[in-house]
This record gives structure tokens, C-alpha cells and sequence, in this order.
């Protein structure tokens, strides 16, 4: 069917896990042209001459259907012999990689060393994968989440995995962010003619989503169109990640309601879990439309639910 062109588009904006499961249920709800999905690099880093992309490639790997669920990161049918060795040869080893995951760092450096942008390698990863629609990195250019802690600062690899998120943050920084631009397919879909909305994937507020924000433009492209998101916090507690944890060590209430509060003014809607539907009557008091609903996605068919419900409320906003 060759595509209307003023056919309605989805922008939805993603971290880690979270995110992921609802961009893949999207993936099925969605025509491939009618959905823009935007990764979080700020989580970005060099390491041992490699280009890690963890959020972009949870994506990759999520919506092809290989991701390794007991992890949470990576490839499932995981090997570590490059670990074993890397090890008995002296170099670092908090930072795990299997051996196949091993493959896409090598492929991505490399074109990435020849001069390719982070969009196009990503997109070529896309293709190799058999991927659509195709992941986007928010930017081209860098930009680092910095974790400001009671210890002094991290680089977010740093905090999140070698230290295990165990010291008490208190900010987040993004290096890079006024001399870096929106990627273009980012740029183009916040300004698509036919944008119904933005989708704000349950992911981490604090360190995937406001990497994304950082960006020049960005939040005052959001201002002006119509933006939900979905709780990464049900019943207090975050699912997967720090979130929980940051938000006691900011100071925010870590509720539902406390998430719906720091978007502020950016939320036309709010979607919580059943188990948070005592905050819907406050939220829409602020003027926030709100959909209750299951938001714990453990199966396909969960996302592909969670995606369609999310999809027929924003067409009632
Ligand atoms: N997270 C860990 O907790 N330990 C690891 O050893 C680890 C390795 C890793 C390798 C590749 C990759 O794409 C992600 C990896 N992650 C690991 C997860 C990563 O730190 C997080 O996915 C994000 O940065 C936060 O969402």
C-alpha cells in the first residue's frame, strides 16, 4: 500500500529495556513509515578502541528479536571466550561483552573510523538485522551523560556498571549538549507536518530521556506538541534500573505521579499502571489526560497490546 502522505506519524523516544519493549510493540501496531524511533546515546562510551551504543543496540536487538532477556543487555546465545581471554591477558573486565555482541562493537568502530555517521552505521546495522523501522541515534554528535554523585563525578559507564549505580547521584551533566545537533531523522519527525504525537517510552527520565531533551531545540519542539509518556514507575519502584533509586537521591517522590510531575508542563498525556490508577483523578487535574492500563510488559503480545491501547488513546486526545 504506497503510503498517504499526510498520514498520521508516532515519534517515540527510548533508553534501555523498558523503552525497547514498547518500541517493539509499536514496531508490530505501526506502519514502519509511520514511526520514528529515536535511542539515547548519552550512555555512549569508548572503550578498549571499541564504540559502545548500549541503548541503540538494546534496540537493535529487541526489535530483532535476539536480546537477551536474563541479562536485561546484549545478545541471547551469548559466549565470553574474548572475556576469558581479555582477562588472563590483564585487561579491564567490568565492562561484559559476549562474544557475538563483540562483532557489532568491531563492525560499528569501524565504519564509524572510516568516516560513516552514528545514523548511518546504525541504519546499516538496521538493514544487516533485518530491522524496520530503522533505530535512530538522537544525535550524530557526542554527548555524554555525566553522573554528578556524593563521590565526585562518573562517566555514566562508570556509575552504572563499575560501580554498580551504588553512589548517591545527585545531578546528571550532558557533555557535549550545546554543540550537539538532533540527528536528522530525529529533527524531521519532531517537525513532521502530521506528528499526532510523541511517545516518551517507560525508560529513565533522569538519564535517558533528559539526555534526549539536552539536545538544542529539543524541549521547545516538545512544548509545542503533543507528548505522552508512560511510567517507568509502577507502585514506587522502577522495573529494571536506577530509577527508583535516583529519584530518593533527587528528592522527587518516587511514585507515578512523582515522573508525571518532573515532565511538568511537556505532558499533553500520562499512561500508568493499574496498580497507579488512585493518581489518575490529580493528574488529569492538571490538565494531563491519563490511560490506566496493565503497563508490565512480560510477553510480544503484552507490548503489542500496551502499544495498540497507547496508539487508540492518543487519537482520543
Ligand atoms: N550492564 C551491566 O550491568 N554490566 C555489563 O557488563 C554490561 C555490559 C554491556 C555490554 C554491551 C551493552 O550494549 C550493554 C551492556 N550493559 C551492561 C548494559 C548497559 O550498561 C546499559 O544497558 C545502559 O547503558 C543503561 O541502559
Amino acid at each position: 500500500m504506497e503510503q498517504q502522505v499526510n498520514s498520521p506519524h508516532y515519534l517515540a523516544l527510548s533508553g534501555g529495556v523498558g523503552g525497547a519493549k514498547l518500541t517493539l510493540g509499536l514496531s508490530h501496531v505501526l506502519p514502519a513509515e509511520q514511526l520514528t524511533i529515536v535511542a539515547n546515546t548519552g550512555d555512549d562510551f569508548e572503550h578498549l578502541g571499541l564504540t559502545i551504543c548500549p541503548d541503540i543496540d538494546t534496540l537493535l536487538y529487541t526489535l530483532a528479536g535476539i536480546n537477551n532477556t536474563a541479562l536485561g543487555w546484549g545478545r541471547q546465545d551469548e559466549s565470553w571466550h574474548f572475556m576469558e581471554t581479555l582477562k588472563a591477558l590483564g585487561g579491564e573486565t567490568w565492562f561484559q561483552l559476549g562474544d557475538r555482541d563483540l562483532a557489532l562493537h568491531t563492525i560499528r568502530s569501524q565504519k564509524l573510523t572510516q568516516g560513516g555517521t552514528l545514523s548511518q552505521v546504525t541504519h546499516f546495522l538496521c538493514q544487516q538485522l533485518g530491522i524496520s523501522p530503522n533505530v535512530n541515534p538522537m544525535t550524530d554528535d557526542p554527548l555524554k551523560t555525566i553522573v554528578k554523585t556524593t563521590q565526585g563525578t562518573l562517566a555514566f559507564q562508570h556509575y552504572f556498571v563499575r560501580e554498580q549505580c551504588r553512589p548517591v547521584i545527585t545531578g546528571v551533566e550532558f557533555e557535549g549538549r550545546h554543540s550537539a545537533q538532533p540527528s536528522a531523522a530525529f529533527s524531521s519527525a519532531l517537525h513532521h507536518p502530521y506528528l499526532k504525537a510523541v511517545i516518551i517510552c517507560p525508560s529513565n527520565p533522569f538519564v535517558s530521556i533528559a539526555p534526549i531533551r539536552s539536545l538544542p531545540g529539543v524541549d521547545k519542539a516538545l512544548n509545542t506538541r503533543p507528548v505522552i509518556a508512560v511510567s517507568p514507575i509502577i507502585a514506587g519502584k522502577a522495573l529494571k534500573g536506577p530509577a527508583d533509586k535516583m529519584m530518593r537521591e533527587l528528592k522527587i517522590p518516587c511514585t507515578a505521579l512523582g515522573v508525571c510531575e518532573y515532565y511538568g508542563s511537556l505532558l499533553n498525556g500520562f499512561v500508568l499502571d493499574e496498580a497507579d490508577a488512585h493518581y489518575s483523578q490529580e493528574i488529569e487535574a492538571h490538565g494531563v489526560r491519563t490511560l490506566t492500563t496493565q503497563t508490565v510488559m512480560k510477553t510480544l503480545d503484552d507490548r503489542i497490546r500496551l502499544a495498540e491501547e497507547i496508539v487508540t488513546w492518543i487519537n482520543t486526545l
